[in-house]
């Protein structure tokens, strides 16, 4: 391209200069942007804190050979996710909630290692009810951050015991998520079963409620007046459902450790969809066991083995059976694959429900109907989707591009419609459709009781969507193309749709600009040397 005759090889050499000056001081201005960039992608850190829950199958299968065993635990204050979006700085065995299992077997004998890591803000230990002796080892274990304290005990007495810190003020250690479990097995080990899983219930004191974003820290006062936000299995809210919930197959023998590590509660200990065939009170693994039982008391402190088998495929549900603190996060679930078996389980005649069954409430609640999708490919539907006793109703629904979808919450407490898997939850900003509408600040606002909320969906595709405060609330919505529509197939209604910028957004482009301004102008000025040095 020609943008002007260069006369004299000195004029040249001058613009060229004066140009290079221009372009460097351009390339310093777009360095400088870069941190804006990164900043806006990477939203709001602290909201994705690594997972500290204890996988349920990470269990030794069996106690070493060995006569003498050397365990060691690290204690570690992370930081990690309660539930979505919701963070706190756990105190940690070896950087999980519940720590390690620790399996043993009769009479063998410990060499324990305590070691606090360097970062530690405090002094840590160790006490577990296997351990005869005072304090349960606290007494010879007490680390500050750094060091390492090792100790021997022999473990003379079979049981699933706990452990937990015993540094002063030791409520509130557990309360932050020191405990775990060390079984000691008889000496002829204990029966064979398809599946073991290892399941801790905790409590958390949250200085803000449950469900509110972003960091919260340890409430000394709701600990101690026992008043828990959170009631969890595994260290947080979601830990045992979802993608993460317990696998089994048709006729599998399953086998539960489970702990009441509290500090405050006790547990009512219950499998929705199931009977305990063995109920092993109160960890006394060589006591014979209760038969046939739907509920176990597990004090806090305390723990239970239980034996059941899956009759028919499916969802079992894990409850502490005070339901209400399903609301708190106590719930689990093991989804029982196989082959049907209608005599023992099956349907005669299906009624249709027009409102929801919930766990917390097994009445059938009559709703107007919702509208249902016509596939006419209209492009001005309204559907409804009631909330209701903690459920969406319908879960799944199929509509057309174009249609808008209300949500009403006729339920008594406060929900979200959040798009996404809350398993692996979308970073806010990204979300399709969210009804909390606040990204990245750090709250949660609540579609409450006698709210609606609406979204109209302009692309086809299958959207997960769940409620951030209750993240076993899900529900699905297919969108297909309009019937007989060519040009928003694949790309959605283009007609519908905005671009909201802020302040680093509009750096962004400022910097992309510049970028591409100083690639032109490298170019001219090549293309204006190379015509100096032509003339
Ligand atoms: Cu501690």
């Amino acid at each position: 391209m020609r943008v002007g005759k260069v006369g004299e090889s000195g004029a040249s050499i001058k613009n060229c200069a004066a140009k290079a000056t221009f372009i460097v001081f351009l390339l310093i201005i777009s360095l400088l942007s870069i941190p804006f960039f990164t900043q806006n992608v990477s939203g709001d850190n602290a909201a994705y804190a690594p997972d500290r829950s204890k996988s349920p199958t990470d269990i030794p299968s069996a106690p070493s050979p060995a006569d003498r065993v050397v365990i060691t635990l690290v204690t570690e204050e992370k930081l990690g996710q309660l539930a979505d979006g919701v963070t706190y700085d756990f105190w940690t065995f070896n950087g999980t909630v519940p720590g390690p299992l620790i399996r043993l077997r009769l009479n063998q004998t410990v060499e324990m290692h305590i070691v606090n890591l360097p970062n530690s803000t405090m002094t840590h230990s160790i006490d577990s009810h296997a351990i005869l002796g005072p304090g349960g080892g606290g007494a010879i274990s007490q680390t500050p951050p750094g060091q390492e304290s090792i100790f021997q005990f022999k473990a003379l007495r079979a049981g699933l015991f706990m452990y937990h810190c015993a540094t002063p003020d030791i409520p509130t250690h557990i309360a932050n998520g020191m405990y775990g479990m060390i079984l000691v097995e008889p000496l002829g080990g204990l029966p064979k079963v398809d599946r073991e899983f290892y399941i801790a219930q905790g409590e958390f004191y949250t200085q803000g409620p449950f469900g509110q974003q972003g960091f919260q820290g340890y409430s000394f006062q709701k600990a101690d007046a026992e008043t828990p936000d959170y009631v969890v299995f595994n260290g947080r809210v979601g830990a045992l459902t979802g993608n993460r919930s317990l696998q089994a197959k048709v006729g599998e023998t399953i086998r539960i450790f489970f702990l009441n590590a509290g500090p405050n509660l006790d547990s009512s200990f219950h499998v929705i969809g199931g009977i305990l065939d063995r109920v092993y009170l109160e960890g006394s693994i060589i006591s014979p066991p209760l038969l046939n039982v739907q509920t176990t008391l597990v004090p806090a402190g305390g723990s239970v083995m239980v034996e059941f088998t899956a009759e028919v495929p499916g969802k079992l549900t894990i409850v502490d059976h005070s339901l209400f603190r399903i609301h708190h996060g106590a719930l689990g679930t093991i989804n029982v694959v196989g082959p049907p078996n209608p005599s023992i389980y099956s349907s005669i005649k299906n009624a249709t429900i027009t409102g929801n069954m919930s766990m917390s409430n097994m009445n059938v609640t009559t709703t107007e109907n919702t509208t249902l999708p016509t596939p006419t490919g209209t492009t001005s539907n309204t559907t409804i989707v009631t909330i209701l006793n903690s459920a969406y109703l319908p879960s799944q629904l199929t509509i057309t591009v174009g249609t808008t979808v209300t949500w009403i919450n006729k339920d008594s407490i406060g929900h979200t419609v959040t798009e996404g898997d809350p398993n692996s939850p979308t970073q806010p900003a990204l979300r399709t459709f969210d009804s909390s509408g606040q990204a990245g600040s750090g709250q949660v606002a609540l579609l409450q009781p006698g709210q609606s909320w609406s979204y109209t969906f302009t692309t086809p595709g299958t959207y997960n969507y769940y409620c951030i405060v209750h993240p076993y609330m899900t529900g699905q919505i297919t969108v297909l193309p309009a019937a007989g529509s060519n040009s928003s197939q694949g790309y959605g209604d283009l007609t519908n749709f905005e671009i909201t910028l802020n302040g680093k957004d509009l750096l962004g482009m400022c910097a992309f600009g510049i970028i591409v301004l100083v690639a032109l102008m490298l170019i001219l000025s090549r293309s204006g040397r190379k015509e100096g040095e032509t003339t």
